[in-house]
């Protein structure tokens, strides 16, 4: 799928629309998630043009790649969920139920959570 420039995640780069920040490094941004599913449920992008994980794990430099994993553990670190455990999931897709085409990993924490189910 090609990269739309309009998608939200894409206008909260650019600072176009507000984000609640928890970090940002040369090539990944967290921030809240606008409508929290967990007490924690922070998002974190990579800053490119990547749609999936697929896009990103074929397009992405390995400083991009190392940036982006080592940003998700350092925000549930950050966010006090790394004791107690968290969920990292990315919906990519139709199937995947991906409603913003700019590749997103969730990281849910702060309660026990549901068991996943497919
Ligand atoms: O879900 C996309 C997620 O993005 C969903 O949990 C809401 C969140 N969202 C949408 N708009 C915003 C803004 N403006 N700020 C923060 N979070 C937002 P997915 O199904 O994984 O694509």
């Amino acid at each position: 799928m090609a990269y739309d420039t309009d998608n939200i995640f894409a206008k909260i780069l650019r600072g176009e629309i507000p984000s609640k920040k928890v970090h940002e490094d040369e090539h990944t941004l967290a921030f809240h998630d606008i409508n929290p599913l967990s007490p924690t449920h922070i998002l974190v992008i990579p800053k490119g043009p990547y749609v999936s994980f697929d896009d990103f794990s074929e397009k992405a430099s390995d400083a991009e790649i190392a940036a982006f994993i080592r940003a998700v553990g350092k925000v549930a670190r950050d966010a006090g969920v790394a004791t107690d455990g968290y969920r990292i999931l990315a919906n990519i897709g139709e199937n995947g139920h991906q409603e913003v085409p700019h590749l997103h990993v969730h990281i849910f924490g702060g309660r026990k959570l549901g068991r996943m189910l497919a």
